[in-house]
């Protein structure tokens, strides 16, 4: 155990997709911090945390080991490695999914057409389990890089690869047939730092901050002006955290009602709340949302 010191260290990516969206993450919870690409090492100016800049590969075994406390890093490389550590949340970004696709005029339908057959991936290992829990017998082949052409170079019948947009399945003629694992970035934590009471404590600390960013991210805030008639309808349709804040208008029988809503339910309520009388609904951005 290298947990020394007095600050906790996290390591995130230092380049690649996630390397960009993780320092924005740490930035926008407050941390200051010197970020500029070449790094390996910054301490944070504002907070007792040390952050370490590496390959996403190395980071679940950094804080397996203890050498970190904390990382980033996508589900899929904690999966892949096999690491023990704990997955703390998961982060909103670096969506994707780890899918098997095949060349697009096959006749593969699903992963128990792939009996006997060749399947390229740089997820061995989590193809290999996934393999064994549908009973499908097939050769996996490791490959390191650049999987989406293993196909048409007579390498692989087929592929497991991450999956964004898809436009590299599209432009390699290839379609998914079945989603071995949905991915993103995760917080993962080493067991023994969490049992330390002061980085548990520094570490809630963080968590409460990326919570408070994430819940924000994922929730609009929404004012309104409606007759007071209208009040007990728009009270039922607003999903809101609490009752919504409700305040007189100068003008007569009106009200402003201004209430927080998830993002996903948006569209349906602004509708709703159309029809129930509502006007000059204003929507606005949350930059931070603390609760409990
Ligand atoms: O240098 P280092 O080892 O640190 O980085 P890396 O090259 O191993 O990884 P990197 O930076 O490419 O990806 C880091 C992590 O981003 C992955 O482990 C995933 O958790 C996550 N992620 C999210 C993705 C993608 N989306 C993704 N689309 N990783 C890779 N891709 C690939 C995909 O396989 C395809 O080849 O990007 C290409 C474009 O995808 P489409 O679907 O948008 O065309
Ligand atoms: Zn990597």
């Amino acid at each position: 155990m290298k947990l020394e010191g007095e600050n906790l260290k996290i390591t995130v990516q230092k380049t690649g997709r996630l390397a960009e969206p993780s320092r924005q993450m740490l930035q926008s919870i407050g941390l200051d911090f010197e970020s500029d690409e070449g790094r390996l090492f910054s301490p944070c100016l504002n907070f007792p945390l040390d952050i370490l800049f590496l390959r996403d590969d190395d980071i679940p075994e950094y804080v397996q080991d203890g050498i970190t406390d904390l990382g980033i890093v996508g589900l899929n490389v904690v999966q892949e490695k096999a690491a023990q550590v704990v997955q703390l949340d998961a982060l909103g970004f670096g969506t994707c999914t780890l899918s098997i696709a095949v060349p697009k005029n096959s006749s593969f339908q699903s992963v128990y057409d792939l009996k006997n057959k060749r399947i390229a991936t740089s997820h061995p290992r989590i193809l290999e389990s996934f393999l064994e829990r549908k009973k499908v017998k097939a050769r996996i082949i490791e490959i390191s890089g650049s999987v989406e052409i293993t196909p048409s170079l007579g390498v692989a019948d087929s592929i497991c690869d991450l999956v964004s947009t898809g436009s590299t399945l599209r432009i390699n003629e290839l379609r998914p047939i079945e989603i071995v694992l949905k991915s993103e970035a995760f917080l993962i934590a080493n067991a023994r730092s969490l049992q330390d009471r002061t980085r548990q404590e520094l570490t809630e600390r963080l968590r409460v901050r990326f919570q408070a960013h994430l819940r924000a991210r994922r929730t609009k805030y929404v004012m309104m002006n409606a007759p007071k008639g209208a009040l007990e309808e728009i009270k039922r349709i607003l999903p809101g955290m609490r009752s919504p804040t409700v305040v007189p208008l100068a003008e007569r029988d009106m009200l402003a009602i201004h209430s927080a809503v998830p993002e996903e339910l948006f569209w349906d309520v602004i509708e709703k709340l159309r029809k129930a009388g509502a006007s000059d609904i204003l929507v606005v951005p949350i930059e931070k949302m603390v609760t409990d």
